[in-house]
């Protein structure tokens, strides 16, 4: 079944190169539909019962304070931080390993593994704050990793027409020179578009008049983009609900790399420590997803 809109254009490559050279061009790839239908809809109709769901998944028992809630508080289930790890059906979407040797093939790296994995939802005629996610790159929230070749998969859980607010990308903005407007465009961290006005100066200041890539998204594709790749996504316009799945991915090499308290990431409180800072090749919250055979290892 489809929900597309007549006329709504699909999210495409924009030239015929293989697909690491398109990312390694343009700082964003969409593949074919990879994941399966069944594995979506599991997810999907979990994230429709998100208060009530039991969580199963592999979740840590570090983790349970930091995400415990109360069901019947009425409150927007619009980010919600280690979802894979919450639902075993989010983990076995998430494990798809197609994703992941894609991921590995773009980001040239040896070895992947999870570095967080967030669902957001738009729904529909929500016109709160949240509404959007405003234009930032993922770095800026990683400010604490020493790798520059993380990058996200994002996981649409349904077709998503234009109107529900699919992501759209900067693209090559991953490679922009790094003038001070661009070096500020990258370190506002503006997911929740508080920053919005701000990244139009810097923007206009670095003369970027083009509008960000876009396009319709079938369900079981997957957009990847590098994390200095800037992006966002529009409101939910539609009458229907707009939910997607982030897999933020690190290469096996990434490492703590200590700055200032107000850096830190979620991850720093959570997981195991060596040599006296946090170790992001935890496997309880940072599990292996590339090379599969080893997935799980230590
Ligand atoms: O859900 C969206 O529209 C954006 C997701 C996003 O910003 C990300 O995965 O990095």
């Amino acid at each position: 079944m489809s929900t597309h809109h007549d006329g709504d254009h699909y999210l495409r490559p924009l030239d015929g190169s293989t697909p690491a050279e398109h990312y390694q061009r343009f700082g964003w790839w969409v593949s074919d539909i990879i994941v399966p239908p069944d594995a979506l809809r599991r997810v999907r109709s979990l994230c429709d019962q998100l208060d009530t769901a039991e969580r199963d998944g592999p979740f840590p028992d570090v983790l349970r304070e930091f995400l415990a809630w109360d069901g019947s508080l009425p409150r927007p289930p619009r980010l919600n931080q280690y979802f894979a790890l919450q639902y075993q059906a989010v983990y076995d979407l998430v494990m798809t390993p197609r994703i992941h040797e894609i991921a590995a093939e773009l980001s040239g790296a040896r070895t992947l593994r999870i570095f967080n994995t967030a669902m957001i939802r738009k729904s529909p005629g929500d016109h709160s704050r949240y509404a959007t996610v405003g234009v930032h790159c993922d770095a800026a929230y990683w400010r604490t990793c020493s790798s520059r070749q993380m990058l996200t998969a994002w996981v649409p859980l349904q077709d998503t027409s234009v109107d529900m607010g699919p992501i759209r990308y900067y693209s090559a903005s991953h490679r922009w020179p790094d003038h001070p407007e661009v070096r500020a465009l990258r370190d506002e961290q503006n997911f929740t578009a508080t920053g919005q006005e701000r990244m139009r100066r810097w923007l206009a200041a670095s003369g970027i008049h083009d509008d960000p890539v876009t396009g319709a998204i079938r369900a079981g594709q997957v957009t990847f983009h590098h994390c200095l790749t800037l992006h966002g996504s529009g409101a939910n316009t539609s009458a229907r609900t707009r939910d997607g799945i982030s897999i933020h991915l690190q290469p096996g090499d990434n490492r703590y790399e200590q700055r200032s308290a107000t850096d830190e990431y979620v991850h720093d409180a959570f997981v195991r420590r060596r040599d006296g800072v946090p170790d992001y090749t935890d496997a309880r919250l940072c599990p292996l997803t590339w090379p599969v055979a080893a997935r799980g290892a230590g």
